[in-house]
């Protein structure tokens, strides 16, 4: 049986499970807490010597890590990876913008109003991330209000599950989706998919931190 080591609140794990209940596949998540240092034990760095989730573990003992790496494993042979090598290429495209340009700020903003003390110094770095978040929100809202529907190429697929992971819950990163319509329609579109399934809520004390972080 296929396991994934994934925290469950973390877009980057949730991504694999969202793909994985797409596909109607069986798999085993392990829960794998990496904000408490799960993924820094001796075992977890055999397998993964950068230390995150997720990491996906294949029957025959395989392992892969880096969550669209995973998604483009999964995925292929399926119609959620484009055949045909543009279209493949446009899912690609947008799957390195989310790692490069969208995830280190939204996902980090989250992170840190979340994860952190209320008096951490890392909240000092959220104005900076805020402006670097919203310019990547600003491409995508462009991308679909230019006419088109998804970001996987011309149909729905991986890049749409690697963006909406952390798009999603871009407001608990203290980004306002209010002004980019063409992002929450797609949001809307994404969650109409067959066997989409949401990121489950983070546990009281980071929801806590969140609800009180302005
Ligand atoms: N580029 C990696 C990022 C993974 C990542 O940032 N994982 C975080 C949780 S969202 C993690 O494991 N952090 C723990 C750590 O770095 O110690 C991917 O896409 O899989």
């Amino acid at each position: 049986m296929t396991v994934v080591y994934g925290y469950s609140p973390s877009g980057n794990c949730h991504k694999v499970r969202m793909l994985l209940e797409q596909l109607g596949r069986a798999y085993t998540w392990i829960e794998t807490d990496s904000s408490r240092g799960a993924t820094r034990t001796p075992d977890y760095l055999a397998k993964n010597p950068n230390g995150q989730v997720p990491m996906l573990e294949l029957e025959d003992g395989r392992v892969l890590v880096e969550s669209n790496a995973i998604l483009c494993f999964l995925a292929a042979d399926t119609p959620l990876l484009p055949d045909d090598p543009w279209q493949r290429a446009q899912a690609l495209r947008w799957m390195f913008f989310e790692q490069y340009s969208h995830e280190p700020a939204i996902a980090v903003a989250r992170f840190i109003r979340g994860w952190t003390e209320l008096d951490s110094p890392r909240r000092a770095e959220l104005p900076a991330l805020q402006a670097r978040g919203h310019r990547a929100l600003g491409v995508m809202e462009g991308h679909l209000a230019a006419g088109a529907s998804w970001f996987s190429g011309e149909a729905y697929g991986v890049a749409d599950i690697a963006l909406f992971a952390y798009t999603a819950v871009a407001p608990d990163g203290g980004f306002d989706l209010a002004p980019y319509p063409a992002l929450r329609d797609w949001l809307a579109r994404v969650r109409g998919t067959p066997g989409f399934i949401d990121m489950p809520a983070p546990a009281p004390v980071h929801a806590a931190r969140l609800a009180a972080t302005d």
